[in-house]
């Protein structure tokens, strides 16, 4: 599908719609999402100084790592896929055979982990044992995305509690692959109580941070198993990545080229011009309904409105609130 906005779109975009209400309620029901519990200034009486902590010990490190938001979006996003938004995916392994959340995936975000660990000592140093490890995770990434826009993109309600368990079979399980297909991770999504919007909005995430060739190589050069690439990428694109991963496997792409620091909505303008990095990306616009969307995004205050939207959804998913786990003391540790 173009951009071109004629009378055919405008009806082929009405008619979707009308679709997709009907086609998408039986999703509403899922029972992942549970964010009544989480609420605005939670620490306001218990640790009043905690949002701000974060805030500064955010903004200094964002000051000299511009991927400091891409790390700790990553982190907030894999910690809510996974058991929920629960902390559980700063946990160390305690013993050689235990395999926690962050050893499915070795290379996510140490430099962002080091700056919750700084954040979690000073909040600790304000109020001992008072702010979960998850909510520190929530404001974190929510801190560092904003940090240049010198507002809060999202709000993030708090309230969240420590689990104890991370499993790096539940990570594999529960990720979706950059080589998904569409109902794919549809059904992932899904799965999560997170639906349609959600799935393309959050996906828009990927307009920061960095991807390794490795994530990429089967798209890049044998993508049918006889050497080829997958015929769906812009061959200029194809072109680059080609020459930047075979010089070595072990380098690194941007996840949206020329602008992979900057939270903007030129993810979905280069879904439109081919230039989706994984698979799960470019899919996006394999699905009409999806592809709408994708549209709709090409305006970035639309987008900014549904991301904040979604990510306070993702942020809600099966948290535990009350009485539920615990506070941690450092975040890589149960207590
Ligand atoms: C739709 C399904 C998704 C898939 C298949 C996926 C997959 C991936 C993969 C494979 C990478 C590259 C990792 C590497 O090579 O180091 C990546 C990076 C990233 N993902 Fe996703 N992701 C998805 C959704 C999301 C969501 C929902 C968010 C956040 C809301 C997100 C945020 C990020 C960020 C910020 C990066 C860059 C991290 C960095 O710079 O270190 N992703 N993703
Ligand atoms: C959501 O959380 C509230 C408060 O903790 C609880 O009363 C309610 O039963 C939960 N709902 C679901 C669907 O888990
Ligand atoms: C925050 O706490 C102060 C004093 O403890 C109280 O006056 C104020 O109403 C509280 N605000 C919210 C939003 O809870
Ligand atoms: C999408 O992927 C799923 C899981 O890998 C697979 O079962 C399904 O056949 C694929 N669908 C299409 C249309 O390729
Ligand atoms: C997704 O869910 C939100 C509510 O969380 C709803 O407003 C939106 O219309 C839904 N989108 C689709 C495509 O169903
Ligand atoms: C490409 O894929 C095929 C089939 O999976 C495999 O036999 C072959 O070794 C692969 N080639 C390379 C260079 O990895
Ligand atoms: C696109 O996805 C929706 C679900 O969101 C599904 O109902 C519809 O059939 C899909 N369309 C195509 C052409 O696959
Ligand atoms: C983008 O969306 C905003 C908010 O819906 C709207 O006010 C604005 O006119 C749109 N901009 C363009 C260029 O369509
Ligand atoms: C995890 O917490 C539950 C209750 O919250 C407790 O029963 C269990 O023993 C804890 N497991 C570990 C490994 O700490
Ligand atoms: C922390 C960690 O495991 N980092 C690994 C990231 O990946 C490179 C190779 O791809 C390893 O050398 C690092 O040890």
């Amino acid at each position: 599908m173009t951009m071109k906005t004629n009378t055919n779109f405008h009806l082929l975009a009405t008619l979707l719609v009308v679709l997709l209400i009907g086609t998408l309620s039986f999703e509403v029901c899922n029972g992942a999402i549970n964010g009544t519990a989480l609420r605005l200034k939670f620490y306001n009486a218990t640790c009043p100084k905690a949002e701000n902590i974060v805030k500064t010990i955010v903004e200094d490190n964002a000051g000299f790592n511009p991927f400091l938001g891409a790390l700790l979006l990553r982190v907030h996003y894999h910690d809510c896929f996974v058991r929920g938004c629960d902390g559980s995916i700063l946990l160390d392994p305690t013993s050689e055979s235990e395999q926690v959340e962050l050893q499915a995936e070795p290379n996510l975000s140490l430099l962002g982990l080091d700056v919750i660990e700084d954040i979690k000592t000073e909040v600790e140093k304000a109020c001992p044992q008072t702010v979960s490890c998850a909510d520190i995770v929530a404001l974190a990434a929510r801190d560092a995305i904003s940090a240049p826009f010198g507002r809060q993109m999202w709000e993030v309600p708090l309230g969240r509690r420590d689990g104890n368990v991370s499993l790096a079979s539940e990570a594999i399980a529960n990720l979706p692959s950059p080589s998904s297909n569409f109902s794919a991770l549809l059904h992932l999504f899904g799965h999560k109580g997170l639906n349609l919007s959600d799935l393309v909005a959050l996906s828009g995430a990927h307009t920061v941070g960095i991807a390794h060739c490795s994530v990429i190589s089967t798209r890049l050069f044998n993508f049918t198993g006889k050497g080829d690439t997958d015929p769906s990428i812009d061959p200029t694109y194809a072109n680059f990545l080609k020459t930047r991963c075979s010089a070595n496997i072990k380098n690194i792409v941007e996840m949206d080229p020329r602008s992979a620091t900057s939270f903007d909505n030129s993810y979905y303008k280069n879904l439109i011009l081919r230039k989706g990095l994984f698979e799960s990306d470019a899919s996006l616009i394999s699905n009409t309904s999806a592809a709408m969307l994708v549209n709709q995004f090409q305006n970035a205050s639309v987008f900014f409105v549904e991301f904040a939207r979604s990510m306070k959804k993702m942020g809600a998913m099966d948290v535990l609130t009350g009485g539920q786990g615990e506070i941690r003391k450092v975040c890589y540790l149960r207590n």
